[in-house]
């Protein structure tokens, strides 16, 4: 399959809703006060923010149509305005050719898919390269199984300190020996959720830090996994990750189980952070590099 027809495919649930919408708003009738109002609201209950849906209804608006080919000229018009918007996000993590080794740190919220992200990286890592993947999530035991399982599928190295272990130590460990060992890739996995009287945030900034201060080599990456089915309560995420911890990168999980995923589109046009995946299934072929066009087109049920 290639790769606009994973997008297509597996953004059905927003492309379902929108399209159809659009087309029953539209059809036999043409661009004016009424209809307009109409797509307004179809695009709010996409999860699309109302500074974005704004930009998108003054791009409608000037739309000159016949009867017959109105539906087609407002989803080519949106396709085209949302495209605008989220092209300067796409950047790639994993690059041909890095000189540089990297230290990729995944965060976000418990259940956001951090874990399984980070084994459908592994998994596209050039075979060649030397990866060691170290699970900082030392709260449950499930976690570090979870991750184990991942990395032996993917045929990785694997660092683990002890159950209940301060992640920042067992992040600590494993960076002297990603440092030793001469690996080309660190993925550090951590904790979604804390017992109650620590604070993650805290926890991550402390485990970032240590990171980066006994590694000043390698190209450090703060990669947020944002669950894509919470729609519009992402941005609330990305103010408070994005806020302590430098955030280098999103990547937006699930988008294959909601018709909510207008929301990248808000999260593109309010942060200046790249987008480098998106994940539109459970397998590990179903993280997808982030693209501009194949998003904006699949999710109007546009052909590429
Ligand atoms: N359908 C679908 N499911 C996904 C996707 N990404 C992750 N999941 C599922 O989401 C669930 C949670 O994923 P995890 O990777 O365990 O989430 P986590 O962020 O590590 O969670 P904690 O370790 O609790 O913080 C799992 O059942 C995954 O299979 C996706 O793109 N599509
Ligand atoms: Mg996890």
């Amino acid at each position: 399959m290639n790769l606009f027809s994973k997008f297509k495919n597996n953004l059905q649930k927003t492309s379902n809703f929108l399209s159809s919408n659009i087309l029953n708003s539209f059809q036999n009738k043409k661009v004016d006060n009424e209809t307009l109002e109409e797509l307004e609201a179809i695009l709010i209950s996409a999860d699309i923010s109302l500074d974005v849906v704004e930009k998108l209804i003054n791009s409608v608006r000037n739309v000159k149509s016949n009867d017959q080919d109105v539906t087609e000229k407002v989803l080519e018009t949106l396709a085209k305005e949302i495209e605008i918007i989220l092209h300067p996000r796409e950047r790639a993590i994993l690059k041909e050719n890095e000189k540089k080794s990297k230290i990729l740190i995944f965060i976000g919220v418990n259940g956001s898919g951090k874990t399984t992200t980070i084994g459908k990286i592994s998994n596209q890592i050039s075979k060649e390269k030397k990866v060691l993947i170290a699970a900082c999530d030392t709260f449950r035991a499930a976690a570090i199984d979870q991750l184990k399982n991942w990395t032996d599928k993917n045929h990785n190295d694997f660092y683990s300190g002890n159950i209940n272990q301060d992640p920042a130590s067992v992040a600590f460990q494993a960076t002297e020996k990603f440092d030793k060992e001469n690996y080309d890739y660190l993925i550090i996995d951590t904790a979604g959720r804390l017992s109650n009287n620590t604070n993650l945030i805290n926890q991550l900034v402390k485990l970032k830090n240590v990171v980066s201060k006994i590694n000043t080599e390698s190209i450090i990456e703060t990669i947020l996994v944002l669950d894509g089915t919470n729609g519009s309560n992402m941005i609330k995420q990305v103010e408070i990750f994005g806020k302590a911890l430098d955030v280098s990168s999103i990547i937006i999980t699930k988008l294959d189980g909601t018709a909510k995923g207008g929301a990248l589109i808000s999260i593109a046009n309010k942060y200046e952070i790249p987008i480098s995946y998106v994940g539109l299934g459970e397998k590990p072929e179903d993280l997808s590099v982030f693209s501009a066009k194949n998003f904006s087109r699949s999710i109007l049920n546009l052909e590429e």
